[in-house]
């Protein structure tokens, strides 16, 4: 039987920090396989076994991804998870995308290793994620303008260039629009980089709300940075026409302002790659600097390999290698280094032009699938709906969601009575529909927006 004596016992404390818990752990062991020699002193200093983490309050669940674990939660066979922008074949099971079973193979066979990968990322893998955003010969690539590195998918990439502005433009505040995702403000507030809201969605017209968009924009002071969503707005599926991005553009220039992208969508929105990227190059092409944050989670289906990244388009090359340079100094720190498997099977689709000619082909697919559900929603609201009540704007959105107009208790209702689990602010993911539960989803839809004030 092993024996500890006091000096052990301190040394517990301290290793504990506190006397608490060096007693509760003394505690445990002697009712073990320990036998405590002499415990008087802390017997006499604690005589209750309080948590460390009393003070430690509970989370509320996310607004997001806590759906899903409502979801699984009910045992209705009736149940529909329209939270998380997660696609799901008519049949409502994951999809492994073709193409990605095929890199996979191809790595195996070059029997790829697991050594790390240096703080940028996997060379080809930054390589291939900036042509795909920008295009094959951008003038700024080839002028070594562009300082990639791989990020932890979207959300890691974000939040990595949040660090970067937290520590080279400390106070300087990004806007984001309203509505936004919901975790670009905790992105923002955990990197300690202030935010404000600039207009964007407009309840009345179901629309952008153009004219406020520009008046927050101008208004905002000049050095702020500008969150845009590269494509595909999540959650309200509204994107600027070209036109409208070429004047967004006008006004961050003349007010000195900094885009900073969020392409979480790219090929998602309209089915091409190139049309989806096309905000950004437009930003690019004028010889603007910004940041432009990607994912492959939605358009290669690689949710959970955490693979995106982090392009900082700059005005020099020297700018760029300095850039790059800091973003790696933040990042080795916080994760060391990014994972290899991700980046492997993008490096191999999009390097590779036979599997990259197949990818657009299963991502059309992908996104021809959305755009079924979409009609036959819009069919079964109208057909459902007898007030005569306009619900086109079902067709007008784009990408994976679609924004109902529901609020928090008709969204309550959906999933209270329904069963069908979506976000509180009215989004639902059409990715996870199938074409045979449209008609039940519009009955739900029709009855919580007439019958839940
Ligand atoms: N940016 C936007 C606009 C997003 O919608 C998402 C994902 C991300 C970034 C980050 O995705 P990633 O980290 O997986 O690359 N939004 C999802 C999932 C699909 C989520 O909330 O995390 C959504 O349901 O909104």
């Amino acid at each position: 039987m092993a024996v500890i004596d006091n000096s052990q016992l301190s040394l517990c404390q301290k290793k504990f920090d506190g006397l608490r818990v060096g007693y509760a752990f003394a505690k445990r062991k002697s009712s073990s396989s320990l036998k405590v020699k002499s415990v008087s002193r802390i017997n006499m200093a604690l005589a209750t076994d309080v948590s460390r983490f009393e003070g430690v309050t509970m989370a509320p669940p996310d607004p997001i991804l806590g759906v899903s674990e409502a979801f699984k939660a009910d045992t209705n066979d009736l149940k529909l998870n329209l939270g998380v922008g997660a696609y799901r074949t008519e049949d409502l099971q994951p999809y492994v995308l073709n193409v990605v079973k095929k890199a996979e193979n191809m790595m195996l066979e070059k029997g790829e290793n697991k050594e790390y990968l240096p703080i940028e990322g996997l060379a080809a893998f930054n390589k291939a994620t900036v042509e795909l955003l920008l295009g094959a010969d951008n003038d700024a690539t080839k002028q070594g303008r562009v300082a990639t590195v791989q990020g932890l998918s979207g959300t890691g990439s974000l939040r990595l260039a949040a660090a970067f502005i937290q520590r080279y433009f400390p106070g300087v505040q990004v806007l984001i629009s309203s509505p936004t995702w919901g975790n670009h403000k905790n992105i923002f507030n955990d990197a300690g980089v202030p935010w404000s809201e600039y207009r964007y969605y407009d309840p009345k017209t179901v629309g952008l709300d153009f004219e406020g968009m520009i008046a927050d924009i101008k208004a905002a002071p000049s050095g702020s940075f500008v969150l845009l969503h590269g494509c595909a707005h999540n959650p309200t599926g509204i994107d600027p026409t070209p036109e409208q991005w070429e004047k967004i553009a006008d006004v961050i220039q003349e007010k000195d302002l900094t885009a900073f992208f969020d392409v979480a969508y790219q090929g998602f929105a309209s089915g091409s790659l190139d049309e989806d990227a096309s905000s950004v190059r437009l930003f690019v092409a004028r010889g603007m600097e910004v940041f432009v944050a990607q994912s492959y989670s939605k358009n290669l289906g690689l949710y959970a390999e955490r693979i995106g990244a982090i392009n900082v388009v700059c005005s020099s090359s020297d700018a760029a290698i300095r850039v790059k340079s800091q973003l790696k100094r933040l990042a080795r720190p916080m994760y060391s280094n990014p994972p290899v498997h991700g980046a492997q099977i993008v490096a191999n689709v999009v390097g590779n032009p036979t599997l990259f000619d197949e990818w657009k082909s299963e991502m059309e697919l992908m996104s021809g699938r959305i755009k079924g559900v979409r009609q036959r929603l819009y069919d079964n609201l109208s057909a459902k709906d007898k007030t005569g009540k306009d619900w086109s704007f079902v067709l007008r959105q784009i990408g994976m969601f679609s924004f109902t107009g529901l609020n928090k208790a008709q969204s309550e209702n959906m999933s209270n009575k329904w069963h069908i689990y979506m976000t509180k602010d009215g989004r639902i993911s059409l990715a996870g529909l199938s074409l045979s539960k449209c008609e039940y989803l519009a009955d739900a839809i029709v009855d919580s927006y007439y019958n839940v004030s």
